[in-house]
């Protein structure tokens, strides 16, 4: 009997539709699944595509072509641990296996390299695009050696978004290279949804624009600089009605937001290789405060906020949507930075440029702000921060005054707008020749004897305070 081309595990929304994607495209698929009845269903969905299902790893890894080509789509941590120890004995030198899930890029350098002493080629592979990005076309963040990928290589190319005549599939780097760059899209993630919903939160309370006014703002941003995925899928929230009720669906949802831990390991990153990330550091933060519902609900009648500002006109809209592109700015610069820091830290020699191009599609981050953060690579590959490229230098200088008033007023309004208010905390430090950190040395002289340097002599001191 002929041999399948692909093989996929872990059938859930990821998997299924990856693999519907696959076959799409003209290969053929065996897929396996833990609990058989995923599996099941999947071919019950796959219509005349060229898919069979295994019902034990043995009858997957015996309907593959030789090399084996794997992809693993479970729930990241030991569910991967645990399929690739499985699978391995099954295996033989030269098979690859590709996790295609949100693995944490240190777990992958260990599996890349326990894969690699077996012979085995690994790819850690970030996908973005959520459900439907996996079905019709995700970013795809392919990470391992070079000869793992070219295994890959055509199919990756093939399912890929495009964007023109462009794939959103490129090869990123070795071992966890690829998915440092999928966690690191996701903090962004996190910062520039934060971001616009301190926006929302402003144009509500400040202007007290009704949700069809919102629709509108978010429509007319999408069809400018603020264009992106993000601010035209706001747009839409804002029309959605909830049908028993006929009420806006937005207003009926409780605030409180969960997270499934990549922001969260971005901050711990930036932490290990020393850059600040202080937008996507609060957009972390403010979902775990929103969460604390119970204890926000009475601390309410105990802190006081200030009185009620006058509200501002409709003018106001034009500087909160330039506030929040100077903060979007901003938070892909610290994510931008913090590759910048990891590809030298782990000697990936990523390209930042093509990093941003296949942002441009399929994910969940892609904007038109990405255009121009290729053009800032391509003017200056080695460029410390986007922050400093002309473009972006230009658009902040013409933005700084609003963003400072807009955090100004909703400040006075006792609006909490940390990602607004970081981000402008980021660009001030950044922009700052000299900051206060001379007392700090002094305190820590003062009392751990930690030793200070001078901007008068060459040297370590350390004073009897
Ligand atoms: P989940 O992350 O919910 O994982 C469920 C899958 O893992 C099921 O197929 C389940 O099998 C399998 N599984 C588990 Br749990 N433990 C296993 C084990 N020990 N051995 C074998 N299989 C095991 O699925 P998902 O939402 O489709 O996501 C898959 C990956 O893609 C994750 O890493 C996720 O973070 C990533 N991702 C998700 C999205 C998204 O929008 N959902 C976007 C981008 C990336 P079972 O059916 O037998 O329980």
């Amino acid at each position: 009997m002929a041999k399948q081309q692909i093989g996929v595990i872990g059938l859930a929304v990821m998997g299924k539709n990856l693999a519907l994607n696959i076959a799409d495209h003209g290969f053929s698929l065996a897929v396996y699944n833990r609990s058989g009845i995923k599996t099941d269903n999947l071919l019950k969905e796959s219509d005349g595509r060229d898919i069979i299902g295994a019902y034990s790893l043995e009858e997957l890894v015996d309907a593959l072509e030789v090399p084996r080509r794997i992809i693993l789509m479970v729930k990241a941590g030991e569910a991967v641990d645990d399929a690739i120890s499985r699978l391995v004995p099954l295996l033989s030198p030269g098979d690859l296996i590709m996790d295609g899930g949100n693995s944490h890029y240190l777990d992958t350098i260990r599996r890349s390299k326990m894969l690699e002493e077996k012979g085995i080629y690994y790819l850690g592979t970030g996908i973005s695009g959520g459900e439907e990005g996996a079905l019709k076309g995700p970013a795809i963040m392919p990470g391992g050696s070079l000869s793992a990928y070219r295994l890959l290589e055509p199919v990756l190319d093939k399912i890929s978004a495009k964007v023109g005549n462009e794939g959103c599939s490129t090869y990123i780097g070795p071992d966890g290279s690829g998915h440092f760059v999928k966690m690191v899209h996701n903090g962004i993630e996190y910062a520039v949804m934060q971001l616009i919903a301190e926006a929302y939160f402003i144009l509500k309370n400040v202007i007290g624009l009704s949700n069809e006014e919102m629709h509108e703002v978010f429509k007319d941003w999408n069809e400018g600089e603020l264009n992106g995925y993000l601010v035209a899928l706001t747009a839409d929230i804002f029309t959605k009605r909830d049908e028993a009720s006929g009420r806006h669906l937005v207003d009926l949802i409780l605030d409180s937001a969960g997270q499934k831990g990549t922001g969260k390991w971005t901050i711990q990153a930036s932490l290990d290789l020393g850059v600040p990330v202080p937008t996507i550091a609060a957009a972390v933060y403010e979902r775990v405060m929103s969460s604390m519902k119970e204890e926000r609900m009475q601390a309410q009648f105990l802190l006081k906020g200030p009185a009620k500002p006058d509200n501002k006109s409709r003018d106001f809209t034009e500087a909160v949507g330039r506030a929040l592109y100077s903060g979007i700015i901003c938070a892909y610069a610290q994510g931008f930075a913090l590759m910048t820091k990891a590809s030298a830290e782990y000697g990936w020699s990523l390209s930042l440029k093509d990093i941003a191009g296949i942002f441009r599609g399929g994910c969940i981050i892609r904007a038109q702000l990405l255009n121009h953060i290729m053009s800032a690579y391509d003017r200056n590959n080695e460029l410390a921060n986007l922050i400093t490229d002309g473009y972006f230098t230009n658009v902040l200088t013409q933005y700084q005054a609003e963003l400072r008033m807009v955090i100004k007023t909703a400040i006075s309004a006792g609006l909490s707008v940390p990602a607004l208010s970081s981000a402008l905390s980021y660009y001030d430090s950044y922009r700052s020749g000299v900051l206060p950190t001379n007392l700090i040395q002094a305190q820590r002289d003062y009392f751990g004897a930690h030793t200070y340097r001078r901007i008068d002599k060459e040297g370590i001191f350390h004073t009897q305070w």
